[in-house]
């Protein structure tokens, strides 16, 4: 059922405390973490503690679950310090759902990746 903890997910053994991992963020219904391959000098996984395979069936099925993913990963970037004025490089970060393995997704639990601390280019690779 939507919603529910899948055995073979990663990221539900993170949420339920099974498989370690640096928290940095933690509410009702999100998890924030550290991601183990950093790809910034912040680069922060912002999920759903419920199960959604990715971005797109988590605002279907949840719409609140989803707004609350976005908002926490503005909270990340707020608790990061993360700058937006300027707009120079290294100002401004990145909210990024990869969707789908051709995408770059690997892992099928929702998950928002907050990159910034330095310069990003566009487009992405
Ligand atoms: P994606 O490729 O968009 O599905 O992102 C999955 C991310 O998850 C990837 O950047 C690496 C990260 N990741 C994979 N395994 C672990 C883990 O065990 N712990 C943490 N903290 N991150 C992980």
């Amino acid at each position: 059922m939507a919603g529910e903890p899948q055995a073979d997910c990663l990221f539900c053994k993170i949420v339920a405390g099974e498989v370690p991992a640096t928290v940095v963020r933690d509410t009702e219904t999100t998890l924030a973490f550290r991601d183990i391959n950093p790809q910034a000098p912040t680069h922060v996984l912002v999920i759903p503690k419920a199960h959604h395979p990715d971005a797109a069936s988590l605002a279907a099925a949840d719409p609140a679950a989803a707004a609350d993913v976005l908002r926490e990963a503005g909270e990340v970037a707020a608790q990061e310090k993360l700058p937006v004025a300027g707009g120079g490089p290294g100002t401004g970060y990145r909210i990024v759902f990869n969707t789908g393995a051709g995408a770059g997704q690997t892992v099928f639990h929702a998950h928002a990746h907050v990159l910034g601390g330095r310069g990003l280019e566009w487009p992405p690779g």
